[in-house]
């Protein structure tokens, strides 16, 4: 596997961060990154961070996400930098590893590093004052050692959704994995209206989560839309 912009190779595990609150969650961008992970052949770790900023009172919604995720097979972290909730399990899932970080901006990518390497930004600091660029446009990765052994990368992997500019239309159902335990009538279903598609029968069937369908039908229309502007 090679993570593009910047090119990291032979990454073991990618993390993809998100926040309930600031930035907001999007089930959308969430599924968007899962599939871009997919398209990397990279095996994932969901981590709600911020856990801190969540009202009781949203803690039953963002359980439901959470039991969504696990159960299609993404593992799931709920972590705080700013309380220390969860940080210990979240070490202990790159342990070992090179390990990248993914997710929107603003959901604490940084932090976490900070929080596990201290100095870590003191050091992308340096760097962005010596080549007069943003830490954002750097070209090179540094892998930084993990104390706990393994590495991690000091830029993340990717902050948005790219995906509809790179996949080929047909490949996009692979990259929701839950798909692909269905068969449908026709080799290139796009499982979007064809007769005897097995996607939309799990999807009735309730053997296939709608908000995931809903997700997919979107990421599908955005990848049409990038194709038909290239011819
Ligand atoms: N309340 C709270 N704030 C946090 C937590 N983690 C990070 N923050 C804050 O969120 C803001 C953004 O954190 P960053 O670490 O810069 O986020 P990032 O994901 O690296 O953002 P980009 O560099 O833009 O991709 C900072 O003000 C952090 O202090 C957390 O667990 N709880
Ligand atoms: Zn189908």
């Amino acid at each position: 596997n090679l993570l593009p912009q910047p090119p990291v190779a032979n990454v073991d595990k990618l993390l993809i961060i998100v926040s309930w609150r600031e930035p907001d969650f999007s089930n959308l961008v969430l599924d968007g990154l899962l599939a871009q992970a997919e398209f990397f052949e990279l095996p994932v770790t969901i981590v709600f961070n911020k856990m801190d900023l969540v009202r009781k009172r949203d803690l039953p919604k963002l359980e439901k996400w959470v039991s969504l995720y696990e159960s299609i097979g993404y593992p799931v972290l709920k972590t705080s930098v700013e309380t220390g909730e969860g940080l210990d399990n979240l070490w202990e899932t790159m342990k070992g590893n090179l390990v990248v970080l993914a997710g929107p901006s603003g959901v604490g990518k940084s932090s976490i590093l900070n929080a596990l390497i201290p100095g870590a930004e003191l050091r992308t600091d340096d760097v962005s004052e010596k080549t007069g660029r943003g830490r954002h446009v750097t070209t090179e990765v540094r892998l930084l050692p993990n104390p706990h052994g393994g590495w991690v990368a000091d830029t993340p992997g990717f902050q948005r959704v790219d995906l509809p500019r790179w996949v080929a239309l047909e490949s996009l159902p692979i990259l929701y994995r839950e798909f692909s335990k269905f068969k449908c009538e026709f080799n290139n279903c796009s499982h979007t209206n064809e007769p005897g598609c097995g996607i939309t029968l799990a999807l009735k069937q309730g053997l296939i989560k709608p908000e995931r369908y809903q997700t997919y039908l979107q990421w599908w229309e955005a990848t049409k839309q990038a194709e038909e502007e290239q011819f």
